[in-house]
């Protein structure tokens, strides 16, 4: 499903005010430096650091580093010459990746529909060794690899040295000790902080790699993490009233922000992550009870609601297919997506329900609760099937349908387990493509009560990505396919990635 939206003559309607609050909330970044790695390998070999800055590198030399973990930050060389004079300008290659097998990717063949710009390959020229470098971006990477493309008979190049100065708005100091007797949690637990930790800089980026951007779909699942972990509440706030402060003309909110230079909505528009805004804004005024942003924030997150109801909800109460169209839920392409997004547009009146309660508008939150019972019940008439004995989406079962109905309190009593199971297992329906929908699946069973199979598929899932050596949790993982891309190339992949996160929250919420 190739996601491009170009809207021509693209105008968001800005609130300067909004936005001059999340620019005040912009976090200071906690810098840390990381030496280079004790060990490196040059054309395979294995040797010391100590041994590489001794090595004379020639045309066609490889050095690979190892940091050991996933670092987001600048990366300084150390180099010098070694031979006669330098008679011409080094020429090297630095490729930088998140994992080992990104570098077996050729970037020449990526012809996929996000730009290979993202790919982190630099082509360097240094006039006169010796020279300390330092490379132009901010990356995200553990592998660093050198590839000399040329020297010259007469000399040769010498790598003495790398380190990182690593980069983040999280700081650990805030992250209290936990108790995971677990081995397998506590690892799982540990990685999804991880993740978040590189995640969070001066918004909370989706990937460090790409898009380094605010999504709203993944902005709400870092936020709850956040809460257990880091509690870096003012980002979270910083993030709503980016949403909030650049918008569609008619209110609506973008998928998502660019916030560089200036702050900017996309004009990319999903339905489901417009009407997480109200959720989100739920949850962190229950965890802060911060007023402003209730103040602030409560019409935006109402609009989202309002505009749904009045352009796609039908007479009995159920979303209209072409809203179905405007959805994301996962990167499925035969995936019908309006019962799901029926689930996430309940789950969304409740939210503002609970908002307007607590600012004591109590007719309007009476008004939302109604709202999202007829809704329910809405949901139930036109999608439940009772020969089936699962929801179906305009004739189609999937997994999406079944997880965001059962979030929303649709699902009929005692029915989840047997609904889940088949149209998990239904020979063509739809998979789960995404951690993101891994994530809802997962929260979907607690929420049923069946913890040992959400336990069983916490370690099935983002176990299986730390079993394939994941030092931060994938934007994409499918198990039977460790190339898979929605992009068209796992070389444009970010393994650093916001909506796979949540692992930490789930365990620390269900099975501390
Ligand atoms: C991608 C990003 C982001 C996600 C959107 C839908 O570009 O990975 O995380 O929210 O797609």
């Amino acid at each position: 499903m190739e996601l491009i939206s170009i809207i021509p003559g693209f105008q968001p309607k800005n609130d300067p005010a909004l936005l001059a609050k999340a620019e005040a909330l912009k976090p200071e970044l906690i810098y840390t430096d990381y030496p280079a790695p004790s060990m490196c390998r040059v054309n395979g070999e294995e040797m010391s650091v100590e041994q590489l800055a001794s090595r004379p590198l020639k045309r066609g030399d490889m050095a690979l580093l190892d940091f050991g973990r996933h670092l987001v930050g600048r990366l300084t060389l150390r180099l010098s010459s070694t031979g006669s004079h330098q008679d011409a300008p080094a020429y090297f290659q630095i490729d930088l990746a998140e994992r080992l097998e990104e570098l077996e990717e050729d970037p020449e063949a990526y012809h996929g529909w996000l730009s290979r710009s993202w790919i982190q390959q630099e082509k360097l020229h240094v006039d006169d060794l010796p020279e300390t470098v330092v490379l132009p971006r901010r990356y995200a990477f553990r592998y660093v690899r050198l590839t000399v493309l040329d020297t010259s008979p007469k000399y040769q190049l010498v790598l003495r040295g790398a380190s990182c100065r690593a980069e983040s708005a999280a700081d650990w100091k805030n992250v209290s000790n936990k108790n995971i007797p677990d081995k397998e949690f506590k690892r799982i637990y540990e990685v999804s902080l991880a993740t978040l930790a590189d995640c969070a800089q001066e918004v909370l980026e989706d990937g460090p790699k790409r898009d380094r951007r605010l999504w709203l779909g993944d902005l709400r699942l870092q936020a709850l993490t956040d809460y257990i972990s880091f509690r870096n509440t003012d980002l979270v706030k910083r993030c709503l009233y980016l949403f909030a402060g650049t918008r569609f003309p008619d209110g609506r909110m973008s998928a998502n922000v660019f916030t560089s230079p200036e702050p900017m909505a996309d004009d990319t528009y999903f339905v489901d992550y417009a009407l997480l805004f109200p959720v989100a804004l739920k949850d962190y005024l229950t965890e802060t009870g911060v007023t402003e942003a209730l103040n602030d924030l409560l019409s935006p997150a109402l609009e989202q609601v309002e505009f749904v109801l009045s352009n796609w909800v039908d007479a009995e109460g159920v979303l209209l297919p072409e809203a179905g169209r405007q959805g994301f839920i996962d990167w499925s392409e035969t995936l019908d997506r309006t019962a799901a997004l029926q689930g996430v547009l309940i789950q969304a009146i409740d939210a503002c329900a609970v908002l307007c309660g607590m600012k004591r508008e109590t007719e309007k939150a009476a008004r939302y609760e109604r709202l999202a019972d007829e809704l329910r019940q809405a949901a139930k008439a036109r999608f439940w099937d009772e020969q089936e004995q699962c929801f179906l989406s305009n004739g189609q079962v999937s997994i999406h349908s079944q997880v965001w109905l059962a979030l929303a309190g649709a699902m009929p009593e005692g029915k989840a387990r047997a609904a889940f199971e088949k149209a998990l297992f239904l020979p063509g329906a739809p998979r789960m493509e995404t951690p993101y929908m891994h994530h809802y699946y997962v929260m979907a069973l607690l929420e049923a009560g069946l913890k040992d199979e959400a336990e069983a598929h916490l370690k099935a899932y983002w176990g299986g990505m730390i079993r394939a050596r994941a030092d931060t949790f994938w934007e994409c993982f499918d198990p039977r396919n460790p190339k898979s891309s929605p992009y068209g190339g796992m070389i444009v992949n970010s393994f650093c990635h916001a909506w796979s996160c949540t692992p930490a929250y789930l365990i620390e919420k269900y099975f501390l």
